[in-house]
C-alpha cells in the first residue's frame, strides 16, 4: 500500500473512532446496499483478451493490464493506454486452451526501486502453473515455482498478490476437469487446489524463495510447507483487504454454486471444502474423513441460473466514493455481470446484496494506487472504473 493511502487510512480510523466504534471492513461511512448501485464508464479499448490489472506503488498513477498471451500494457491516466507493451513474454507461454495464458501480476513491494514483477503464467511446452520474476531492468524472466498442469487445460487459477506480512500468495486451480477426479484440492502433497504463500525476498539453500516459518503445514509429514489454504477449485481471484490484512477469495465452483471465502491473517490451514463440498452444501463427503473441519464461504449464489463463474473482486477504500461505499467487498460473475456486494458486520456476520448488473462483462477487477476499482472484460478488450451512486430503496 502507498504511504498516501495508508495515511488516509488512519485519518478515516481516526475521525471514525471519534464518532462511531470502528468495525473491521467499515472503516467509513456508507450507505445500506439496498441504496447503492454500481456501474462502470470506459477508459481504453483495443486489448487483446484481457484477464487482470494491478497498479504499482510508484506515484505514477498507471495501470498494468494482462493481455493474456503474454504482454503487459500498460493505462496512464493522462495518456491513455500506450500503444506498446511494458513486457512481453508470448515466447514462454501456454495459450492452448480457453483458461490457459499469462494469468497473474504483482509489483514487488519495492517496485519504484526494484522495477521487479512477479508473473504466474501456464508455461510452454505443456502448460505448468509457473510463478516468475521478471525484471524490467535488464528483461529478465527467472522461474522460481512450478507445477504440473499438464492433464487438463483449465483451473489454473493463477492470482498473486503480496500480503501485509509482505508475502507473495498465488492461487492454483485442481488440476481442471470435473469433480477433482485424482482428489488434488484436499492432497497436501501436490499445490493443486491450493493458495500458497512464499517470501520472495530471499533464497533458502536450494530454492529461490523462502517458506515462511509459520506456514500452516511446515514440518508436516507428506504436505507441501508452501501451502496457505486447501481445498479450492479454481480460485481465479483473490485480494486483500489493506485495512485489516484479510483475504477474500472468489471460488469458481463446478455447477451447483459459486463462492466468496473470507480469511483473517491467522486463518492459514484453513481447508474450504473442495471437492468434499461445493459451495455450503456437500458434494463429494466420500473424499473427507468424518470429522473434518471445513471453512465454510460467507457468500455463495447458484452457478446455473444466477451465473456462471463468479470474479472475486476487492473491498473498496477509495476517496471518491467512500461515503458511499467504503469497506464494501465487490465482486461480479463472468456470465450475468451481477454486482455482488458483501460488508462484514461489527458482529462478524455479513450483509450481502446485489448493486445491480455492470453494464460490462467482467473477467478481473484491479484497485488501483488510489484505492478506485477497476475491472477488464476480455472480450472485446476494456478496460472500465467502477463507478457508485445512491438510488432510492425501492429499486
Ligand atoms: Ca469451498
Amino acid at each position: 500500500m502507498t504511504q498516501r493511502r495508508w495515511t488516509k487510512l488512519l485519518v478515516l480510523a481516526l475521525s471514525a473512532a471519534l464518532f462511531t466504534p470502528l468495525t473491521a471492513g467499515q472503516a467509513g461511512a456508507s450507505v445500506p446496499l439496498d441504496e447503492l448501485t454500481a456501474t462502470t464508464t470506459q477508459l481504453a479499448q483495443g486489448l487483446q483478451r484481457p484477464v487482470g490489472i494491478t497498479a504499482p506503488d510508484d506515484g505514477t498513477d498507471r495501470l498494468f493490464i494482462l493481455e493474456k498471451a503474454g504482454d503487459v500494457r500498460v493505462y496512464d491516466p493522462d495518456g491513455g493506454l500506450a500503444p506498446d507493451p511494458l513486457l512481453d513474454i508470448r515466447d514462454k507461454v501456454d495459450t492452448s486452451g480457453n483458461e490457459r495464458g499469462l494469468l497473474g501480476i504483482a509489483p514487488a513491494p519495492d517496485f519504484a526501486r526494484s522495477q521487479v514483477l512477479y508473473l504466474a503464467y501456464t508455461a510452454l511446452p505443456d502448460g505448468a502453473d509457473t510463478l516468475a520474476r521478471y525484471s524490467l531492468a535488464d528483461d529478465s524472466l527467472e522461474v522460481l515455482l512450478s507445477q504440473d498442469h499438464s492433464e487438463n487445460s483449465n483451473h489454473n487459477a493463477g492470482q498473486l498478490a503480496f500480503g501485509s506480512d509482505g508475502d507473495l500468495y498465488w492461487s492454483i486451480g485442481d488440476g481442471g476437469g470435473a469433480d477433482d477426479a485424482p482428489n488434488n484440492a484436499q492432497n497436501l502433497n501436490t499445490l493443486l487446489g491450493k493458495i500458497l504463500r512464499i517470501d520472495v525476498s530471499r533464497t533458502c539453500g536450494d530454492l529461490p524463495y523462502c517458506v515462511p516459518e509459520d506456514n500452516p503445514f511446515v514440518g508436516v509429514a507428506n504436505a507441501r510447507p508452501e501451502i496457505w489454504v486447501y481445498g479450492v477449485r479454481n480460485p481465479w481471484r483473490f485480494s486483500f483487504d489493506e485495512a485489516d490484512g484479510s483475504l477474500w477469495i472468489g471460488d469458481v465452483g463446478q455447477g451447483s454454486q459459486e463462492e466468496v471465502d473470507h480469511l483473517t491473517p491467522d486463518q492459514g490451514g484453513a481447508n474450504l471444502g473442495w471437492s468434499c463440498r461445493e459451495g455450503s452444501e456437500a458434494h463429494l463427503p466420500g473424499r473427507c474423513a468424518d470429522g473434518t473441519e471445513f471453512t465454510e464461504p460467507v457468500f455463495t449464489y447458484r452457478t446455473s441460473t444466477q451465473g456462471c463463474s463468479v470474479i472475486g473482486g476487492y473491498v473498496y477504500h477509495g476517496e471518491e466514493f467512500g461515503d458511499l461505499a467504503e469497506g464494501t467487498y465487490l465482486a461480479s460473475d463472468y456470465c450475468s455481470s451481477t454486482a455482488w456486494a458483501i460488508r462484514q458486520n461489527a458482529d462478524g456476520t455479513y450483509t450481502t446484496g446485489t448493486l445491480g448488473t455492470l453494464p460490462t462483462q467482467v473477467t478481473a477487477f484491479g484497485q488501483g494506487a488510489d484505492g478506485e476499482l477497476y475491472l477488464v472484460n476480455d472480450l472485446p478488450g476494456q478496460l472500465h472504473k467502477v463507478t457508485f451512486e445512491q438510488v432510492s430503496a425501492s429499486r
